[in-house]
């Protein structure tokens, strides 16, 4: 490990001279749709490569599913990302704060004659959407924007990826967002909005709640005009769960969650209360803001 960026001349050298190497990407998610060739990291067996090439990977055991892997062998690390917790674990690292890992590899190849096609050019396009949310973060720069032209101008499909990637709602989340929307009480004095969810309006409506893409309360967490919203979910007999989602960066509702006994983070989270009735729920968690 060393600790220390290189050059991209340094990196590029690095990659020509490996004759067997293998790329690692953050792996926590499941990307098989963009890929099928995708091998969990836990069945490679890295000594058979001299190269091990980490992509978008903050820390080396994100490369797979399970927290606690570690690849065994020596082989030699090169680290690419744009993480800023990034602790430069590579033998070799070129870590730039860029908002998207392929904006990196762009700057990376810069003085290097990529023979663009269009296949390449839609997938560092689609990395660019997908670490940029849609350009929406706040460390996106001009620069990105720039990779998005060049990207555009060799041949990637803007319309066809954002159409893929935001045009594609299962179902079940459509008819989840009818209850959510539904049953949505706007507080306006307090700054607040809260929706609810019962076993018996899942049953009726044949929702299976394991199988939503996200969380009820992110389907709320936009609304204008509130500091922060809330989902009470029946769990079971006496069991609720109270999800909060802050709509201002600076809101903490951690605090919240943990006066109530939960956990999580500054802008997400929740706890269980055991209580008798869904109205008893919603009183606790507003008599505790
Ligand atoms: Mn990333």
């Amino acid at each position: 490990m060393s600790n220390k960026n290189n050059s991209a001349q340094k990196i590029i050298q690095v990659i020509k001279e490996s004759t067997r190497p293998i790329i690692c990407m953050d792996s926590r998610a499941d990307f098989g749709f963009v890929e099928e060739n995708v091998c969990p990291a836990k069945d490679i067996d890295f000594s058979n490569y001299d190269l091990q090439i980490f992509l978008d990977s903050g820390t080396i055991e994100h490369i797979c599913k399970d927290r606690l892997f570690m690849p065994k062998s020596k082989t030699v690390r090169l680290n690419i990302d744009h993480h800023a917790g990034n602790s430069l674990y590579g033998h070799y690292n070129y870590v730039k704060p860029y908002v998207s890992c392929c904006t990196v590899l762009f700057n990376l190849f810069k003085d290097v004659k990529i023979e663009w096609n269009r296949s390449l050019a839609n997938i560092y396009y689609l990395g660019l959407l997908l670490d940029s949310g849609f350009f929406q973060y706040n460390t996106v720069t001009d620069y990105d924007f720039y990779v998005a032209s060049e990207l555009v101008k060799n041949g990637a499909k803007n319309f066809e990826i954002t159409w893929k990637l935001t045009s594609n709602e299962k179902l079940i989340d459509l008819k989840l967002a009818g209850l959510i929307y539904n049953n949505l009480v706007v507080l306006p004095k307090k700054s607040i909005a809260y929706s609810t969810l019962t076993i018996k309006e899942l049953k009726e409506k044949g929702i299976n709640y394991d199988q939503r893409s996200y969380p009820p309360s992110d389907m709320i967490k936009k609304l204008e005009g509130v500091n922060f919203v809330f989902v009470i979910r029946e769990i079971s007999s006496h069991r609720y769960k109270a999800s909060f989602r802050s709509h201002l960066p600076d809101f903490n509702v951690l605090e919240i969650a943990q006066k109530l006994g939960g956990g999580g983070h500054i802008m997400a989270a929740s706890t269980i209360l055991t209580v008798k009735s869904l109205q008893e729920a919603i009183q606790i968690v507003l008599a505790s803001v």
